[in-house]
This record gives C-alpha cells, structure tokens and sequence, in this order.
C-alpha cells in the first residue's frame, strides 16, 4: 500500500478493536453511521454465533481525522469496543496479574471456567500451531485472539471510510454470497435486487439457490460440522487504468488478490471467468472490443477477464470470487494432539464459533477491495483534498473519452517514410 494505508489492531476479547487510515485527502464528508452500516452487514447471515448475533452490535467511533464532519488529511484513528470484554476482564486483562488475581483465574479455571483456562489442544486450519510455536507461547489464547475472524471488523470499519472516497469517484463496491456447501447460484435464477438481497438471510441473489444453502448449514449445524463457500465482489464506475503493466507491484489484479486473500478464511481468489478459463479456447475468453459508443466508453462483448486487463482496470465491472473454507473450529472437535506434550487428544479445543462466514466474508471482502481500490485511485489521481483528487479524476475521465488523434507518423506526408516500405 503506498497514498492510502491502514493498520488494525485488538484481540478478540480484549477492550476494543482499532484501526488507523491514513493518507485520506482532507474534506472527505465522514460520519460514524456511513460505518455503521457496513458494520452491521458484516455481523449479519444466516450460519453466524451467538457472539456475532446476540452480543456485539459493532459501531466505530471516530476518534481523530475528522473535524466537523470533513476529514483533515492526518490518519483517522477507529475505535469498536468489545460488548464481550466484560466477561473476560480478567482472562484477557493488559495489566500484569497481581498475585490474588492470579490466583483468581486459577480458581476459574478449577471450577470449570473454560475461558480462564489454558487452551493446549491444538484445532488443525487454525493458527494455533504455527503461532503458538513461532511465538514461544504455551497458550493458544494468546495467537487465536488476534487470528480470530473478530479482527475483520476493524477492517470493515477501515473500509468504509475507502469506500466514502470511492463513492466521490463514482465507484461502487458491493458482494453477494455465491456458494454455500457446494450449492449454487443460477445466474438465470439471480434475480434479486440488491436491495432485496441484501435483506435475505445469506445475500444470496437467487431465492431458490438460498434455501438449500440455508438448508446445507442446518445438515452442519445438526452434525456438529461448519460449511465454507464462494462470494462475488463487484466494483463498478472503475475508470480504465487504475494499476499498470509496467512493474509486478504496480498491478492492481495482484494488489486486489493480496488483499482478499489476507482474510483468514479466504483460501482462493478468481477474477472474472477465473479457473474456468483455463478449461476453453482462447477464442472463447478473450472480451472482444465493439468499439467505442456516443460517450466515448469503450464496449466488450463479455467480461471474462472481470474488468482487469495486463494488471490494469479496462473499465468493464471488476469481478473477485474468493473461496472461503470450512470454518477450522469444529462444534464437533476432531481428533488432535496436544501442544504441550505433543500427545494425541481425543478433541481439538472448542469455545463457540460460527457455522458459515460466507456473506460476511464478502463484506471483510468488499473493505479490502474498497481499500486497495482507493489507493490506487489515489496513485492515480493524487490531491491533498478531495476538490484536488476530484479534480485530477474528472481531468482524467474527460481526456480518456477524447477520441485519440491519429499516430504523428501517420498524419505527416513523408515521401521518405513511403520509400522505405
Ligand atoms: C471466532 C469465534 C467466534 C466468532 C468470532 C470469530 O467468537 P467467540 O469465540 O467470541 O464466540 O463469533 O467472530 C466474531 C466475534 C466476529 O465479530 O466476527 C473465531 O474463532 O475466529
């Protein structure tokens, strides 16, 4: 990340969660409720726990950046408390332990406290046995607090504040659940709006597909199993050319997959037609270009590539699939073994969890996408303020719809140039 960049912070059941943005241009209109709302999309979907459901009802305060509504330029400091931090004030608490403290989790965890006792039994796909080694830990605690899907929350708070500067720019952001437990959506059946997607219960497009997906997650839920998926990201108002051919970290495919892939869940990432294209001919890949219409925007007959060309935007809708796995903390723990003496355990360790993250994954999804959109934008358009940024972008727009003048070389009468032909 270069103009736009942002850092996370907290423990799942610590105080708070935060997150700093910065390289905003100053004048960006911002409030708490334009987070608010992604926030409370991301804790929604059928398949989520009781913690995401019942107990948290995220909300960011904006505690440095913005003056009177406008951002300022410096980074914007977001603040989420942790409704659960209240029952964990001592298993997770920052201060040293005094000795009655100690003793006092000791006691919780004799009578039967899971939350204050150390957890040992290690749960394969999850961080708890490269972390808890890498970092010297006896205590898985201490590496699944920070590996928890919790931490994307703060992300999604990041990301709207992207996606406030996106919208000036007339580029909109927005992801629908795919795939649930191998069940898909018909394209020809998708035909929800988004307002009514974005009310049923796994934001899923296609009502007929839905049920059975919903249906797969109860088959989970009875049987103690999680299920995973597929969501779709579509970016649309992209202008072509944000990103460049010219150098491996300048591309925006590989920047924009970096970023979905960094969700913990995320085990792939397509853009387009993806892995499928690798199944066809090329003549049944490639976006034919028609031609450019009365307002100089450039048409294709398909959008296979998903709206991302040579490792720059084309201008066609920029479309990510991200597969999202299994969840690794079992309701029915598999077979494991345990950190400290290495020993096998009948069950891996198990607090509560979720059973599908699938619609969710797709808004932590849509923030990453928003915050690498932004700041190649940024890259692109540079400005200081956002009438500066506006400006730059509207100067951009206005010469890319000029039709382009003929080559020099072909305009200029050259007997010398025909003779060498
Ligand atoms: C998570 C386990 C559950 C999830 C949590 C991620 O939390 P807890 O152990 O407190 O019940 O609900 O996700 C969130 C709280 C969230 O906001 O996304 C895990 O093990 O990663």
């Amino acid at each position: 990340m270069g103009r736009l960049r942002f850092l996370t912070a907290g423990e799942s059941h610590g105080p708070a969660l935060g997150a700093t943005v910065e390289g905003v241009p100053a004048g960006l209109p911002l409030v708490a409720e334009q987070i608010a709302v992604d926030l409370a999309r991301r804790q929604r979907g059928y398949g989520r726990g009781a913690r995401s459901t019942s107990i948290e009802h995220d909300r960011a305060e904006i505690l440095s950046g913005v003056r009177h509504g406008l951002t300022l330029g410096s980074p914007i400091l977001l603040l989420i408390r942790n409704r659960d931090w209240e029952n964990w004030t001592r298993v997770m608490q920052v201060e040293p332990l005094t000795e009655e403290q100690a003793a006092e989790l000791s006691a919780m965890a004799e009578a039967g406290d899971k939350k204050a006792t150390p957890i040992t039994r290690l749960r394969a796909g999850h961080a708890d046995l490269a972390g808890a080694t890498k970092y010297g830990f006896d205590d898985v605690r201490n590496v699944l607090e920070r590996a928890s899907a919790r931490e994307t929350a703060a992300r999604v708070a990041a990301g709207a504040v992207a996606r406030a500067l996106l919208a000036q720019l007339g580029i909109d952001v927005w992801s629908y659940t795919a795939e649930v437990g191998g069940v898909a959506l018909d394209p020809v059946r998708a035909i929800r709006g988004r307002d009514e997607t974005e009310a049923s219960p796994l934001r899923c497009p296609d009502a007929e597909a839905e049920q059975r997906m919903v249906a797969r997650i109860d088959e989970a839920r009875n049987s103690g199993d999680t299920v995973g998926g597929v969501f779709e990201v579509v970016a649309t108002g992209v202008p072509i050319g944000l990103g460049s051919h010219v150098h491996w970290d300048r591309r925006l495919d590989a920047a924009l997959a970096g970023a979905v892939m960094s969700i913990p869940i995320v085990k792939g990432v397509e853009f387009g037609l993806g892995f499928e294209q690798t199944r066809l001919f090329g003549s049944a890949v490639q976006d034919v270009i028609e031609g450019r219409d009365a307002a100089g925007s450039w048409l294709r007959r398909t959008n296979n590539a998903g709206g991302l060309e040579g490792g720059m935007s084309n201008g066609q809708p920029i479309v990510i699939r991200g597969a999202v796995k299994p969840i690794s903390t079992l309701p029915r723990p598999l077979a494991s073994a345990d950190l400290v003496t290495g020993q096998p355990v009948e069950k891996a360790h198990y607090e509560r969890s979720d059973i599908s993250v699938v619609p969710a994954t797709g808004v932590v999804a849509e923030a990453m996408a928003c915050l690498t959109l932004a700041d190649f934008a940024l890259d692109k358009f540079g400005g200081d303020s956002l009438a500066e940024t506006l400006a730059n972008a509207a100067r951009y727009r206005e010469r890319i719809a000029q039709p382009v003048e003929p080559p020099a070389r072909m305009q200029a009468e050259s007997p010398a140039a025909d003779e060498s032909e």
